[in-house]
Order: structure tokens, then C-alpha cells, then sequence
């Protein structure tokens, strides 16, 4: 198998983790850089989004995004990082809300980042910022239970959303708001696959 990758992408590391932790051997990393003005070297041809995680399988199928890179390599290497229902809608949830913080993230590095300055739109950052903010309000609040219970997809995605939140909006200091969440980071964070995957860069 070989998969595109960064060292930086939040969405990468997702994947990274569920290899670790399930164990599967045999994926080739392909390292890749681009963003939304500058496809540079994304794989266009095996997912026409240009984003990465892109998987192509043994047998020459591309696989994406991480959601669904995540559920083919759980289930054909039958980790159980996806649990049957009903937790499995909770774990689905889960996942997609640390993606969404992702996405709201990297849209502000993306608009700082590539967007001339003098075209860049402050309270359209900032909305990006209040759907992370009210999002993890909501993890701080709802999600403690379960993200206290056995190892799934849904805590991982949630590790590598804040992981993220560190690495490149560190100054917003989520921490503060949310001791809970952060008590549980803290912990999490130091899994072999956590520390093993943390962005560089
Ligand atoms: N929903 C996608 C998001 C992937 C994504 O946005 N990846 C970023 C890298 S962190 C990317 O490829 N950006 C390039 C672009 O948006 O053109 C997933 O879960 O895989």
C-alpha cells in the first residue's frame, strides 16, 4: 500500500495513529506538499480534491479521505477502532467533529497563510475560530464519558485535532477553558503512536 503523506497534516497523523496502534505493516509513505492555490506535488491523479491522506491499495484502488482511510485499514486489519452500534454512531460523531475542528484550523492557517494580506478577511477567521471554540465547549461538556472509555477512532481524531490546535494555534490556548479535555490530552498524548506521530515542521 502506499500512502501520501506530511508530517504536518492532522488528517495524515489520524491515519499514522491507526496504523500504530492496529500494527499493519507494509504501507509505503509517499511525502507530498501542496495547498488550495498550489497543488504542487498532491496526488491530483489518485484523488481529484488534491488532499491528502490519499491510500492507494495492493490491488491499485485509491482510497480517501482520512475517514474512509481509517475505516478500510480498521476493519481489513479487524483492530476494533470502530465499534459495533449503537457506540459506533458515537464514535462516528466523534470523528467527525475533531475533522471539522481540523478543517475550521486549517482554514485559518490557509487564509493567514495563502491569501495576500491585504485581501485576508479577520471576522471570517474568527468564525472559523468560534466553531472550534463552541466544539470543544461541547467535548469539555458531553464528550468526557467517552472519551474516557476504550481506545476508538473517535479519541484519536479528537488527540490529533488538539495536537493540531497546539502546533499551530498554540496562542489561542485551548487549554484554559477546558481542564478536562486537558487532563485527558495530556494522558493520551503519551501513547507510543501519539509521540511517535507528532508534527514536524
Ligand atoms: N476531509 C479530508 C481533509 C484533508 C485535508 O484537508 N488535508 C490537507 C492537508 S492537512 C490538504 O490536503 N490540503 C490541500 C488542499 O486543501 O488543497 C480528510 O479527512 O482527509
Amino acid at each position: 500500500m502506499k500512502l501520501y503523506h506530511s508530517p504536518t497534516s492532522p488528517y495524515v497523523r489520524k491515519v499514522m495513529v491507526l496504523i500504530a496502534e492496529a500494527g499493519i505493516a507494509g504501507v509505503e509513505l509517499i511525502p507530498v506538499a501542496g495547498n488550495p492555490v498550489d497543488p504542487g506535488s498532491m496526488p491530483v491523479d489518485q484523488n481529484p480534491l488534491g488532499k491528502i491522506p490519499a491510500l492507494v491499495t495492493d490491488d491499485g484502488q485509491a482510497i480517501y479521505d482520512s475517514r474512509v482511510i481509517c475505516r478500510y485499514l480498521d476493519s481489513m486489519a479487524g483492530a476494533g477502532l470502530y465499534p459495533p452500534a449503537p457506540r459506533l454512531w458515537q464514535t462516528l460523531t466523534l470523528e467527525a467533529t475533531a475533522d471539522g475542528i481540523l478543517d475550521a484550523a486549517i482554514l485559518m492557517v490557509y487564509e493567514a497563510r495563502v491569501r495576500p494580506e491585504d485581501r485576508q478577511f479577520e471576522a471570517w477567521t474568527e468564525g472559523q475560530w468560534a466553531k472550534i471554540a463552541r466544539s470543544l465547549d461541547t467535548l469539555e461538556r458531553r464528550w468526557m464519558d467517552h472519551l474516557e472509555g476504550p481506545l476508538d477512532m473517535g479519541q484519536v481524531a479528537v488527540a490529533c485535532a488538539l495536537g493540531y490546535l497546539d502546533f499551530r494555534h498554540s496562542a489561542r490556548a485551548w487549554r484554559a477553558a477546558h481542564p478536562d479535555l486537558a487532563a485527558w490530552e495530556a494522558e493520551f498524548s503519551e501513547r507510543p503512536a501519539m509521540t511517535a506521530t507528532q508534527p514536524v515542521g
